[in-house]
């Protein structure tokens, strides 16, 4: 085989497209589900493969870099077979926070440190996802509003390879994808939403997500020879967060009764429900009030009160006071409401919630907000004592945590991302050309460090957490309308 450069790609391309067919046909039932996501048409760069000696992966601005080989597999990795998981949100909780501390921000205004140009890849991003790579560093993948994916393999040293991912029936429109490696460097991408996503991200359980057409989606858990079917009332969009005891946490009963259509569409929800997987309990549903709706595609799950138990954190909003904070707590008897924010006082106004997190000068937990973040969002940070929710700080920076009717809510993240032992909250700028560290310090909240992108933000924000030392390292990641992904680490 002869071939160079960027002729490498077409080569693979081709012939991974001209193997599928046989590949699809030999496919179990399984994986024939998982196909409605899975991977259609690979092409992997493998300067190695292209014949000695080898040569770098072609990357304009950066010519030197060598190319990363690795061994190359595609598909979603059956349940066991998972080696990590990566989710625009942080976290299968939902909750926008990384553990670790990161070297980010020694400069005032910092630049990354790796940039890949994905534009001539995917015309317009929207998701970046990351997670660890068995043999070490990380794997990211950009996903543009088509669906169409590339996923790039880095190693500390900024080294890298790269595949190309097509998906030609499923997009991430409605639920954003989340990428999954196996424990050989499969590199396949899911979401809760498909039939056998679930079942992967919980390989402990036996779940299948089905949805009936009508706005109902059935989960069917299985449990030895005995299985239970849920209906959930979570389309088109609503996303599964997973508690760390195995629960589900849905948005359900969907309304068009605050026709808000911040977050994609018209609808909202009338309540969430809880369905606990591992012990086979019943699911349990809290119904909000009759003119109350949750403005969100997903909750925030984190232990709030440090009491071990995750709260249930989501924004609830009606025509009278624009939207609220609230935290729920699921015990025995089922879910309650602990705690409500003020509301803003004015229908139609937002609160974007991003992370619980230890914000607080003293580590205290706080849950960090982006008030209005589609006129000139405010940043505060709110305190759960004595079934009160209280914002204990606030900077009116304009910060732009998400676009107004986008369905991605993951702009924004929180964690000592420089180092310094203070969690940061990292928010777009008003123009999405910067991230903007904000920290807390006794009353206040103060910016103190920028990250450069040079082009507006398109995805959300990801990361990983890579191991080092006790701590983790945190590396973070971005791309830009233009079409760069910029990595920080
Ligand atoms: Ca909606
Ligand atoms: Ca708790
Ligand atoms: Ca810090």
């Amino acid at each position: 085989m002869q071939c160079a450069g960027s002729q490498c790609a077409h080569y693979y391309l081709s012939t991974m497209m001209k193997a599928n067919g046989g590949w699809h046909r030999a496919a179990t039932p399984r994986r024939a589900r998982l196909l409605k996501l899975a991977l259609v048409a690979i092409a992997l760069i493998l300067a190695a493969a292209c014949g000695a000696p080898a040569a770098p992966v072609a990357d304009p601005g950066r010519p030197n870099l060598d190319a990363v080989v690795y061994s190359m597999d595609y598909g979603v990795p059956d349940g066991p077979e998972v080696y990590s998981i990566g989710y625009t949100y942080a976290n299968a909780s939902g909750n926008r926070y990384f553990s670790g501390t990161g070297g980010l921000g020694t400069d005032e205004l910092s630049s990354a440190s790796v940039r890949i140009e994905v534009s001539r890849f995917v015309d317009i991003p929207m998701w970046l996802t990351a997670a660890i790579h068995p043999d070490g560093g990380a794997v990211w993948v950009v996903t543009g509003v088509d669906g169409k994916s590339v996923a790039f393999r880095t190693g500390l040293a900024g080294r890298r390879g790269h595949i190309l991912i097509d998906f030609p029936l499923e997009t991430f429109s409605l639920s954003p994808p989340i990428l999954v490696i196996g424990k050989s460097g499969q590199v396949g991408l899911t979401t809760t939403r498909a039939v056998d996503g679930l079942d992967t991200l919980l390989p402990g359980a036996r779940i299948e997500f089905i949805e009936d057409g009508a706005g109902n989606g059935n989960l069917r858990i299985t449990r030895g020879d005995a299985s239970s079917t849920i209906s959930v009332r979570n389309a088109p969009d609503a996303t599964f967060m997973i508690g760390s005891d195995s629960t589900l946490y849905s948005y359900d009963i969907s309304t068009d009764r605050y026709p808000h259509g911040a977050i994609g569409d018209q609808n909202e929800w009338g309540a969430v429900t809880a369905i606990p997987v591992a012990d086979g309990a019943g699911a349990s549903l809290l119904l909000l009030n009759d003119d109350d709706v949750f403005e969100g595609l997903y909750p925030i799950l984190a232990d709030f009160d440090g009491d071990g138990v995750e709260e249930i954190i989501g924004t609830v909003s009606n025509r009278t006071g624009g939207a609220r904070l609230i935290v729920i707590e699921n015990g025995k008897t089922g879910m309650r409401i602990a705690a409500e924010s003020e509301p803003i006082g004015t229908a139609f106004r937002w609160t974007h919630q991003v992370a619980v997190a230890p914000f607080g000068p003293n580590g205290e937990m706080e849950l960090a907000t982006i008030r209005t973040p589609h006129i000139g969002g405010v940043a505060e940070f709110y305190r759960l004592s004595d079934g009160k929710l209280e914002r204990v700080a606030s900077l009116s920076g304009g910060y732009s945590s998400h676009v107004n009717g986008s369905r991605n809510l993951d702009m924004a993240v929180a964690g000592d991302f420089d180092g310094d032992g203070n969690v940061e909250l990292l928010v777009p700028s008003r123009n999405r050309q910067s991230l903007v560290a904000l920290r807390r310090s006794g009353e206040l909240a103060e910016e103190v460090w920028e990250l450069w992108l040079g082009s507006p933000l398109a995805t959300n924000l990801a990361g990983v957490v890579l191991p080092d030392g006790s701590d983790g390292r945190i590396i973070l990641g971005a791309v830009t309308r233009d079409g760069e992904l910029l990595i920080w680490q």
